[in-house]
């Protein structure tokens, strides 16, 4: 891998705002173009579960993985060349089988259960486990407190985040996003200095509804971010999500999946926007004013593509910096 080159950039602070797998591969690109102590990842915590009285992560774990490159490349969560004999030793028990956690994996989900039931908070948990993978960026879970995500749908059920995800496959309708507890969760300090101190905030090219929403949900931390330029990233292409439920979840909730929808849905948070290059000629005639649109291959398909487009996040926020300073 190639080391980051001295950039103007590399000077600045950013805090990255993540969740998912697409997030965490633009969170692998700034890592490789910022010096670790300038890069702080806020991760959503409302896909965390527990499950076989273990406390699962699922966010903050592929960020993890992810950052170590340990992830598995084709799934793009869980670890690189796991195994799955506790799951079939489960299998012949009769136990639930929907959620794969990996034997590799496991180790994960049993030391951080085991961290928090000796009173450490997920934050401490989190950089302890990213200390022992390596990880020299900070990865911050967006609370400690938990903020489980629930999904309404259309049937009359109300599901945890991962009985819709992946027991259902995200095949039922969403009829509501249910962030309740995400506004009752408390910051923790070191995510309020993280965005106080960073010069730069980028949005992930994560699921708006479920991954950056719950961020933006905590208490406080919406306003924080407001103050800051703020990059970005759609998370769809050509109306389609690369992975996941988006642009299933626009459609559902009545708004046509689209790059430019994605902004809308951010709104005045947004100083500028990347949206993929296929879809650059559908925004030419649009009436967007002070926002900076800027258009790009944004799909990650490899390590090369991840760090370009870091470095044009990076070199775009420094434009916005520029403009904001003039400004002043
Ligand atoms: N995603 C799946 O689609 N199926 C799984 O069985 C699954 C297991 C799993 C175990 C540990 C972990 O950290 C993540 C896991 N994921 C699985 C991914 C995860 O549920 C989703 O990618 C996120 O919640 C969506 O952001």
């Amino acid at each position: 891998m190639k080391p980051y080159s001295r950039l103007a950039y590399q000077t600045i602070k950013v805090a990255a705002l993540a969740g998912g797998v697409g997030g965490a591969k633009l969170v692998v690109g700034l890592a490789n173009c910022l010096p670790p102590e300038n890069l702080s990842v806020i991760v959503n915590t409302g896909d965390d579960f527990t499950h076989f009285g273990l406390r699962i992560c699922p966010d903050l774990d592929s960020v993890m993985y992810a950052l170590g490159d340990l992830q598995d490349p084709t799934r793009g969560w869980g670890l690189a060349g796991d195994t799955n004999q506790v799951l079939q030793a489960l299998r012949t028990l009769g136990a639930p089988d929907w959620f794969q956690l990996g034997d590799k994996d496991l180790a994960t989900h049993l030391e951080r259960t085991r961290c928090l039931a000796e009173g450490l908070s997920l934050t401490e948990t989190t950089l302890h486990l990213c200390a022992r993978l390596g990880i020299r960026a900070s990865v911050l879970p967006m609370s400690d407190d938990p903020a489980p995500t629930f999904i309404l749908t259309r049937d009359g059920r109300k599901l945890a985040f991962q009985e819709y995800f992946v027991r259902e496959h995200f095949e039922p309708e969403v009829a509501e996003i249910d962030l309740e507890a995400a506004g009752r969760a408390k910051p923790t300090r070191k995510v309020m200095d993280a965005l106080m101190e960073a010069d730069l905030v980028v949005l992930c090219p994560s699921n708006p509804w479920v991954s950056i929403d719950p961020i933006l949900r905590v208490a406080g931390l919406r306003d924080l971010v407001q103050e800051k330029p703020v990059v970005a990233v759609s998370p769809l292409i050509q109306g389609k999500a690369v992975k996941g439920p988006a642009a299933k979840m626009f459609a559902e909730l009545g708004i046509e999946p689209a790059a430019l929808q994605v902004l809308a849905h951010y709104g005045n948070l947004v100083s500028a926007f990347v949206l993929d290059e296929l879809d650059a000629l559908s925004v030419q005639n649009s009436e967007l004013k002070d926002i900076i649109l800027y258009s790009t291959n944004t799909l990650m398909q490899c390590a090369q593509h991840k760090f370009r487009l870091a470095d044009e996040v990076l070199r775009l926020g420094l434009l916005v910096l520029n403009q904001s300073e003039k400004h002043d």
